[in-house]
């Protein structure tokens, strides 16, 4: 039985969509970051680092919410994982991309300029991920003048990866990236994201 620890309002959002586009049963520990039960010895054992998500396949366990979708996409055919090397690597550069420009960025955003008490946020911080985020909206934008998917012509990980961790962007005023924002909501609009959304509360 497949496994899932991490609540939807986390990166386990990226692995609860993937499931369900998958069609895939699971059990579902429905752990908020930094809740006591993961920082149980435990859970310890299967992360040390005690961040969510983390997904255990029988024994096999595996933590980074890009890597587990890698793997769920890759066991379980549902025509998400490319099928050719080329696009499997175009498919990793987009996740890579994705968590090293735009992840820390898009959260950074939202909480200093909206989520955190007011006398908590720093707008400075807001104002620096706001660039962060600008910089990345357009790399999308030119990547999909051209085509509705960021690899080959069909909806697949690496959509999945960089539009999931894109949650925010939903409430946001894209139209200054059409592209982005279209491929953004052809994304979330799909049930198995819709599904996922409505696990947030
Ligand atoms: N790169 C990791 C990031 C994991 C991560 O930072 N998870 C957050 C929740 S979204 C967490 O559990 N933070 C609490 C902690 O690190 O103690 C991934 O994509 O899975």
């Amino acid at each position: 039985m497949l496994k899932l620890y991490g609540a939807a309002r986390s990166r386990a959002v990226r692995n609860i969509w993937m499931l369900n586009e998958l069609g895939l049963d699971y059990e579902h520990m429905d752990w908020l970051p930094r809740s006591p039960e993961t920082k149980s010895p435990e859970f310890l054992k299967l992360n040390s680092s005690g961040a969510v998500p983390v997904l255990d396949d029988n024994g096999f366990v595996l933590s980074e919410s890009m890597a587990i979708n890698f793997y769920l996409a890759k066991k379980h055919d549902g025509g998400l994982y490319p099928s050719t090397p080329e696009n499997v690597a175009r498919a990793l550069q987009w996740s890579f991309w994705e968590t090293d420009r735009l992840d820390r960025a898009i959260v950074n955003h939202a909480r200093h300029s909206s989520d955190l008490p007011v006398n908590e946020r720093n707008p400075e911080v807001a104002e620096t991920a706001w660039k962060d985020c600008v910089h990345s909206f357009q790399i999308l934008n030119t990547a999909l003048e051209k085509t509705d998917w960021l690899v080959d012509s069909a909806f697949s990980v690496a959509d999945l990866n960089v539009a999931s961790a894109m949650f925010r962007g939903l409430a946001l005023d894209l139209s200054e990236w059409p592209n982005t924002q279209s491929w953004l909501h052809r994304c979330w609009d799909r049930p198995a994201a819709q599904k996922a959304k409505g696990m947030r509360g």
